[in-house]
């Protein structure tokens, strides 16, 4: 079995393939489809974004494609960047740009006002039945720091920190992050429905 995740980002590509294939199911992303046009991310929300993106990919190569839209919600800053994060800094997706904006934004913020929740919304689409797509969600509340720590992860890993674990999400190790993070719970709810969905 193989699973086209609609990504280009290589943080997200290794979250999918540690779950994935440990079931023996192998990931392939838009790396392995140079082929393919970027598509314009224009949502207002999540969901939208991320049916863009699969319904476009999945047209495209005639297949099943899953698309991961997913972004950081900073209560302090009014719930940004939200669909914006991984534009925060300016076109051209730069993760040390946008947190460096990350910080300059909160300032003086005090560090118990730093609340702050990820969320990812999956959309696995067919080729021309966007009525059929399946959509899953995962939230995972935390606090930003002011100091990055740890080296895995990617984004804003480095500054989201889980009380619960007492580490923020870069010292975490894949397997222990997806046990938590959005996007390890919107994969868990998927992986309940999209066999049966694949197979009709
Ligand atoms: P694709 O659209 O190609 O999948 P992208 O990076 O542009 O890749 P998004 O549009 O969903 O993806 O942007 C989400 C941004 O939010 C992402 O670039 C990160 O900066 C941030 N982000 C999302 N999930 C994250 C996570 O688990 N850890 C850290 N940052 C995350």
């Amino acid at each position: 079995d193989t699973i086209v995740v609609a990504t280009q980002n290589a943080g997200k590509a290794r979250e999918f393939a540690a779950v994935f294939e440990s079931e023996g199911i192998k990931v392939k992303t838009l790396r392995d489809f140079p082929e393919l046009p970027d598509v314009a991310e224009t949502g207002s929300t999540f969901e939208e974004n991320a049916r863009i993106k699969a319904d476009t990919y999945a047209r495209a190569l005639e297949l099943p494609v899953l698309a991961d839209d997913s972004g950081l919600m900073v209560d302090a800053l009014g719930g940004k960047p939200g669909v914006f994060s991984a534009r925060y800094a300016g076109a051209g997706h730069n993760d040390a740009a946008n947190n460096a904006k990350l910080m300059a934004e909160l300032g003086e913020v005090p560090a118990d006002d730093r609340t702050a929740t990820f969320h990812t919304t999956l959309v696995f689409a067919k080729p021309n039945q966007p009525d059929q797509d399946l959509v899953v969600e995962g939230d995972l509340p935390g606090m930003i720091v002011g100091v990055p720590r740890g080296n895995d992860g990617f984004g804003y890993d480095p500054y989201f920190y889980v009380p619960e674990q007492g580490k923020t999400l870069a010292e975490m190790t894949t397997d222990e992050k997806n046990a938590i993070s959005h996007r390890g719970q919107a994969i868990k709810a998927l992986a309940k429905v999209w066999r049966a969905w694949y197979q009709e």
